[in-house]
């Protein structure tokens, strides 16, 4: 996954409520109900749950902003969160002391959530592949025997794949490295690799972007029916792209993964 800036998350609080909104006009239900469709429970989550997220300082340090910006998109799904005083241990130690249920944390690499007491963890490429594939289906109203067209084959673009395909789509992939189709192709056989990327872009209405490249989606490349589900970082959609498929686009950079990490764990 992208590395985040703090300007990309500058007023991502400010505007939870009306991306909630937006994603129950898109997907039928919000931030909440994604993220309890994309963990597969059937049991209850415990919204009583308290979660701590945890500052880590290693490697390129804090992001600012970074936790004060999950633990509000915690709230905002209702459960309790606070920011650690601490940094990376003193934080974790903290937050078992104050009897926290989860602890989030993200060092450079990695991005978890734990549940001490039940012993969950969620890792956040994993659950925003999942969580975005969950979205896609429910916008385009189930995925069975329709075709997908997989933008990337890293680890969210797996974790998606996996779910796309068990929810019964005919799954194509691109990616600039070959190497990374063709393992992709080797772990779920099914799946055909797309020649061009314009050709497939062309002759798919169902999209999947997991890249980490940006604006490199054209208004003209899109059917006009396209559904796009993006957790790549930044946008593969150039601005002329994305406003035009605004209501058929879902995208954003931390919220879907957040949510889908907690109600996997609570
Ligand atoms: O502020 C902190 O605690 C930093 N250690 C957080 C670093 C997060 C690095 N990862 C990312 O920026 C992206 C996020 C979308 C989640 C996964 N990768």
């Amino acid at each position: 996954m992208t590395r985040l800036v703090e300007a990309d998350i500058a007023d991502l609080n400010a505007r939870l409520a009306e991306y909630d909104l937006y994603l129950k006009d898109v997907c039928g239900t919000g931030l909440a109900g994604i993220a309890r469709a994309a963990s597969g429970k059937t049991e209850a989550p415990d919204m009583a749950s308290r979660v701590a997220v945890v500052p880590v300082t290693s490697g390129l340090g804090v992001i600012n902003g970074f936790s004060g910006t999950v633990a509000a998109i915690v709230e905002f799904l209702g459960c309790r969160a606070r920011v650690t005083d601490g940094t990376d241990f003193a934080g974790i130690s903290e937050a078992v002391s104050d009897r926290c249920d989860v602890i989030m944390a993200a060092d450079d690499d990695t991005f978890i959530a734990v549940n001490l007491k039940a012993q969950l963890v969620s890792d956040n490429s994993e659950a925003t592949g999942r969580v975005y594939a969950t979205a896609l289906s429910l916008a385009a109203g189930g995925l069975t025997g329709k075709n997908v067209l997989l933008l990337g084959a890293g680890p969210v673009g797996r974790s998606a794949a996996a779910v796309m395909l068990n929810g019964g789509a005919a799954l194509s992939v691109y990616d600039i490295d070959p190497d990374k189709a063709e393992s992709l192709r080797r772990l779920y056989p099914s799946v055909r690799i797309a020649g061009g990327l314009e050709e497939a872009l062309s002759s798919h209405s169902l999209l999947f972007d997991a890249t980490p490249s940006g604006e490199f989606i054209h208004r003209g490349s899109v059917r006009q029916d396209a559904i796009l589900s993006a957790p790549g970082v930044p946008l593969c959609l150039d601005r002329e792209c994305e406003e035009w498929m605004r209501g058929r686009l879902l995208h954003d950079v931390l919220e879907l993964g957040v949510a889908a990490m907690l109600f996997d764990v609570i």
